[in-house]
């Protein structure tokens, strides 16, 4: 690897560049001097237009590919729910045009919003600040998505999150027991109902300060958290590691990859064996056990344990994979799961439909497996479209591999079969891959984006933390195309593209949930109107609760007075009704500082520093008069 500066070297890293533009521009030109009614249909981006697609449009596309520019005006034609990995946030990015709309703080905290140190969300954070989001997944109806939910996990902390996709703000974290490392997470997909947790770390049970150094006590939990209500179900304690999660689409089988069959704790025990398993759980089985009572105790207690160490059915079968596997993802007929091998070269594909008679002992675990194919050098996840491939992002060879389930499945049993359609160069050192409605019923096969770890030379030089590379390819056609290289920090792992139409989010704040709850739990017990009252009220000596209201460019309240050393509770309710008028409470020198959304109510609460004069002034830019919006703060000795 050459870092030094070399100037031959970059001007010959250029040139290739310079012919990549050249031809591109040619082909933009070309696509807009082809431009017929049915293109600008396409120009509107609409996915249903893409989808509803008249064969035509199809065919057209396949000729020029899609257009992923999105001009001023236009709006994307799918949310990408991306994870933000160590932020400990989710982000929404508009595909095609991968502009970042929205960052929506979850495990962490974010100094924009005060998500994190406001009162209701420090509560729910538990005061904890930090997060580590690898898998977004939305709640599903019949195979797709409700458009409801969005799941997200906590491999640092071992919790599971959700947003609520109304607001786009999360609304419940539920701490994952008995477990570390919560790292696959996957929604069932016939309805709302469970979603499974992947326990990455093998601990002992119970972890107590017992069993310490005896690796054989340690094991891992598959846990079930229910959807809709955010609470913890049941567990499955169980022997290796569990990576990656997947469910089919009945709401039979859950699925997790185990690189540790091994049982080890190095590194180099966790990869002596030449086979991991692909876990699949029998979820009704376990659900049968866990109402029967036929459950042991682990910690607390406070959740039923299925214990299915060396059970061979009827909870769990391990479907023996070559070495370390790492992904595993269902394809959008719901007929298999490919789990990506990471050391071996190769992908497994399990037909699901032979798994009742895995269970039933009619055939062998192995026997489920019906093509193998090699991709290439470190697969790590796959994704699919709606004709029959599947994209698998290959971390080592730096590649996506196309290739076809129904060749890979003839290949199997006839070397002559090559199921392998292209590869495409991706830069570098590519993660999760996934395509658009790929892990649905409606997969629509339009775009890939692959989430590439490593941007060495794609962007300017930034310093020795470089920005991750989230690439764009338009799959529409027989061959993938890359068509746009976007930053991202730290570190998306994966992400879900959701046709636009599914998704509707409020633009004016509806006072419903938990939150509101809160605040007028707060309000009736000082007989107080949230949305009419501004007031100062003492509660106790050195409490002091402020209800502000607030209407661009005021403040109800122009001043308020409090003792240094007074616990403040400022609740700002914002009465505008008005699309994108936000305000918010920043008090100079207080570290205190959120927004408040159109008919919103939030609050914060800090103590009054030094006797003296604070101003506190909206921090959200609502009017010509918006600078004026403040207020003083009279803190009395
Ligand atoms: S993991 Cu990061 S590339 Cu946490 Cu889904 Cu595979
Ligand atoms: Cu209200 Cu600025």
């Amino acid at each position: 690897m050459s870092e030094e500066k070399n100037p031959n070297e970059t001007s010959s890293a250029i040139r290739p560049s310079r012919r990549a533009f050249v031809k591109g521009s040619v082909a933009l030109g070309a696509g807009v001097v082809g431009a017929s009614g049915l293109l600008q249909r396409e120009n509107g981006n609409s996915a249903i237009d893409q989808l509803l697609g008249v064969s035509t449009a199809r065919a057209a596309s396949k000729r020029r590919g899609l257009k992923y520019e999105v001009p001023p005006g236009k709006l994307d034609s799918y949310y990408g729910f991306w994870s933000g990995g160590q932020s400990g946030e989710i982000r929404i990015v508009g595909v095609p045009s991968m502009r970042e709309i929205k960052r929506i703080p979850v495990f962490n905290r974010d100094s924009a919003s005060g998500w994190g140190r406001d009162d209701y969300s420090e509560q729910l954070l538990g005061g904890r600040s930090s997060g580590d989001t690898h898998h977004v997944h939305l709640s599903y109806d019949n195979g797709t998505y409700d458009g409801r939910y969005v799941y997200v996990n906590d491999k640092a902390g071992g919790r599971l999150a959700r947003v609520n996709c109304t607001t786009m703000e999360c609304d419940a974290i539920t701490e994952i027991p008995n477990s570390q490392g919560t790292h696959g997470i996957f929604p069932q997909r016939h309805k709302t109902g469970l979603v499974l947790c992947n326990a990455e770390f093998r601990t002992p049970q119970p972890n107590n300060g017992d069993d310490l150094d005896d690796p054989k006590k340690y094991g891992a939990m598959h846990t079930a958290v229910d959807g809709e209500s955010m609470e913890v179900q049941w567990q499955v304690l169980i022997e290796g590691n569990l990576d990656l999660c997947a469910t089919d689409y009945e709401g039979k089988y859950s699925f997790a990859t185990c690189y540790n069959s091994e049982e080890a704790v190095t590194l180099e025990g966790m990869m002596a064996a030449d086979r991991d398993w692909l876990y699949v759980f029998n979820l009704p089985a376990i659900e049968k056990a866990v109402k029967q009572g036929r459950t042991i105790v682990v910690g607390d207690g406070s959740v039923p344990v299925v214990d299915a160490r060396g059970d061979n059915g009827p909870y769990v079968q391990r479907i023996p994979v070559p070495k370390s596997p790492h992904g595993v993802n269902v394809d959008p007929t719901g007929k298999y799961a490919v789990c990506s091998g990471k050391l071996s070269p190769t992908v497994s594909v399990v037909d699901i439909g032979k798994l009742d008679d895995v269970f039933a002992g009619k055939i062998k675990p192995r026997d489920a497996v019906v093509a193998e194919p090699e991709v290439g050098l470190g697969p790590l996840h796959t994704a699919f479209d709606n004709r029959g491939n599947g994209y698998t992002s290959i971390f080592i060879d730096s590649v996506i591999t196309k290739w076809n389930i129904a060749k890979a499945i003839e290949a199997f049993n006839d070397e002559s079969v090559d199921p392998i359609v292209q590869k495409i160069d991706v830069h570098y050192q590519v993660g999760h891959t996934n395509a658009s409605m790929s892990e649905t019923r409606e997969a629509d096969g339009n775009w890939l984006v692959a989430l590439c770890k490593f941007s060495k030379d794609r962007f300017l030089n930034v310093g020795p933390l470089h920005a991750e590379n989230d690439q764009l390819i338009d799959i529409s056609g027989e061959n993938m195309k890359l068509v746009h290289d976007g930053p991202a920090y730290s570190e998306p792992h994966d992400c879900v593209l959701v046709r636009r139409d599914i998704i509707h989010p409020e633009k004016i704040t509806p006072r419903v949930g938990p939150r509101f709850e809160y605040y007028e739990k707060l309000a009736k017990e000082d007989g107080i109107n949230l949305l009419t009252d501004s007031k100062v009220i003492r509660k106790g000596k050195n409490k002091v609760r402020v209800y502000l209201t607030s209407v661009a460019p005021i403040f109800a309240l122009r001043e308020f007075r409090v003792k240094s050393g007074d616990e403040v509770q400022v609740i700002q309710t914002n009465l505008d009704s008005v699309e994108d008028l936000s305000h918010g409470f920043c008090m100079s020198k207080h570290d205190v500082n959120f927004v408040v959304n159109p008919r919103d109510t939030r609050s914060m609460t800090f103590t009054a520093g030094e006797p003296g004069v604070y101003w506190y002034y909206c921090p959200w830019f609502c009017h010509a008069l918006h600078l004026e919006m403040r207020g003083r703060m009279i803190v009395e000795a």
